[in-house]
């Protein structure tokens, strides 16, 4: 039977259970008893919460990871912002100035999320438009029609589905809690790409053309957002071991092909690889290896579109200063406010 877009929701991918206080910190134990404390909590599956004590490498592999996926939740909002002023009717303009808000909000609970570890949100917005850390390479690709649109949300937000369901149980309490809704908001995300596109492959023969085109422009990019393959990805094994990850890049790439495979049938396009076929032996479906000097450039800054997209953050950064003062003065009047109050 053929599948529609029905992944898997956060519901299945059922949280790890919460802490107990057994790992609440404990500044005067040595760093080998708090180092134990913190192993058994991740081999009893369960959650290492801000205030327990976490090795420094730890920390900052989840502020890393966790700073890039903020950063790409906000840069993402731009790929398909372009064509919120161009939707084809009112309708289609509502469907995407709501999904193009859902991203910020996205960004804002990670941000939230890597606070909780101690980084300051000011500095990671720095780094990101300072080129020290990354975003997804997925949004330095141009989007030329508005049937890249629904290809976003089916291949893209697919792939995150994909890549963050497992993340609910990741073993850092307050990105799992993040993860559970934001899947619940991209599942829908899928769900409005997907029909999109079974609107366009009703429609004109040109409107047909758009949408495989669409498709062939961002089938390999979409694959290469799982990251590289598991023997040159330099930070599996470890957030494996620690429960950040729950599966390799590869691992995920093939779920997400398995995933989208009938969808495209369904659909009526064809995936650009002439390679991609069933496997029964493997119980999965083969495909060609994506070209990772592609992802190697795009992620070091050379992409289509890089340049772009780290200007257009900075400058809607600088733009916003006066909001940040703005709402940093009305926080003091309040507080000061409330003393006041508290006083009478
Ligand atoms: N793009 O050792 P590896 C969304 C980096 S937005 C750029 O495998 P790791 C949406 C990697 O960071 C959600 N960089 O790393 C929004 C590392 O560099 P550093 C996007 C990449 O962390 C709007 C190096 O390459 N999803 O859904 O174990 C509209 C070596 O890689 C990429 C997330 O952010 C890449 N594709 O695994 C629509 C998911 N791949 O940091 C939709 C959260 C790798 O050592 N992140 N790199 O300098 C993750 O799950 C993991 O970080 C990754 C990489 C699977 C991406």
């Amino acid at each position: 039977m053929q599948q529609t877009p029905g992944p898997e929701t956060p519901a299945q991918g059922t949280p790890a259970q919460e802490t107990p206080v057994q790992g609440t910190p404990s500044e005067e134990a040595p760093d080998s008893v708090n180092m134990s404390a913190f192993e058994d909590t991740i081999a009893r599956d369960q959650r290492i919460e801000p205030r327990d004590w976490m090795p420094d490498a730890y920390r900052a592999t989840l502020v890393r990871q966790i700073a890039q996926h903020a950063h790409s939740e906000i840069i993402g909002m731009q790929p398909e912002g372009e064509w919120i002023t161009r939707a084809p009717s009112l309708r289609r303009k509502a469907i995407l100035f709501a999904k193009v808000q859902d991203e910020a909000g996205h960004g804002l609970y990670l941000y939230s999320a890597a606070e909780t570890l101690g980084a300051d949100r000011t500095d990671l917005t720095q780094r990101l438009i300072d080129g020290r850390q990354k975003y997804s390479s997925i949004f330095n690709y141009p989007t030329r029609t508005f049937a890249d649109v629904g290809v976003i949300g089916w291949f893209v937000d697919g792939a995150a589905i994909c890549n963050q369901v497992p993340l609910c149980r990741t073993s850092y309490g307050p990105y799992g809690r993040a993860m559970v809704r934001v899947c619940k908001e991209e599942s829908f995300h899928q769900r409005q790409g997907y029909e999109l596109l079974l609107t366009m492959m009703r429609g004109t023969d040109a409107q047909r053309a758009m949408v495989q085109d669409a498709v062939d422009r961002w089938w390999w990019p979409s694959l290469m957002m799982f990251g590289p393959p598991d023997d040159d990805s330099p930070n599996s094994a470890r957030s494996m071991a620690w429960k950040i990850k729950r599966h390799t890049n590869d691992e995920l790439r093939q779920r997400f092909v398995d995933m989208t495979v009938p969808q495209a049938e369904k659909l009526g396009v064809i995936l650009p690889d002439p390679d991609l076929k069933w496997n029964e032996e493997r119980g999965h479906h083969d495909f060609s290896t994506p070209d990772w000097d592609e992802l190697k450039r795009v992620v070091s800054g050379d992409g289509p579109c890089n340049a772009e997209r780290v200007a257009r953050r900075r400058a809607a950064h600088e733009e916003g200063a006066w909001v940040r003062r703005a709402a940093v003065a009305h926080a003091a009047k309040r507080t000061a406010r409330l003393r006041e109050g508290a006083v009478a």
